[in-house]
């Protein structure tokens, strides 16, 4: 079983600036982790960082067929933008957890709608890096769930 992890724009940049509000851990770390982690709960994970909408779209197109069953997604600053982005995502129709690091809700207020949410599972806001363990956890209990 796998999962795909998504980080969109600038989230390559985690670690190097804004540690208030994002934390001190770098992608790699987090990356590391969640691959950590999965793989003790039995998951395959792969890992895919875009500053570009489109790459990331082509990414979750990809996953239609490459055997991936589930999708953890920061998307960002097109969380709040993209609308063909959640049309990818609606479109693979896979189970999905959209993930912030930072309480969206907390912040300016464009920051307060999200285009992905209606297309995700759940969405997991303001436990720093922990959300994605969150989200790994809830999608690893998911999967391991006959269909009903
Ligand atoms: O809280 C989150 O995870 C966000 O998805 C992060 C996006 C932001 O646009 C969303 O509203 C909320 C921004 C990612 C930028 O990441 C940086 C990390 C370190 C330094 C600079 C940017």
């Amino acid at each position: 079983m796998s999962i795909l992890l998504l980080n969109g724009p600038n989230l390559n940049l985690l670690g190097t600036r804004e540690p208030h509000i994002y934390g001190a851990d770098t992608l790699v770390d987090v990356e590391r982790r969640f691959v950590d982690e999965a793989a003790a709960l039995g998951l395959a994970v792969a890992c895919f960082q875009s500053n570009h909408e489109g790459a990331l779209i082509d990414r979750i197109h990809a996953a239609r067929l490459d055997g991936t069953q589930a999708i953890v997604i920061n998307p960002g600053g097109l969380t709040h933008t993209s609308v063909s982005l959640r049309d990818a995502l609606a479109g693979v129709a896979l189970p999905v957890v959209e993930v912030h690091i930072s309480n969206v809700h907390k912040r300016e207020e464009f920051r307060h709608h999200s285009f992905i949410s209606a297309v995700a599972d759940g969405v997991v806001a303001g436990l720093g890096v922990m959300g994605y363990s969150a989200a790994l956890r809830y999608l690893a209990a998911k999967l391991a769930k006959p269909a009903a």
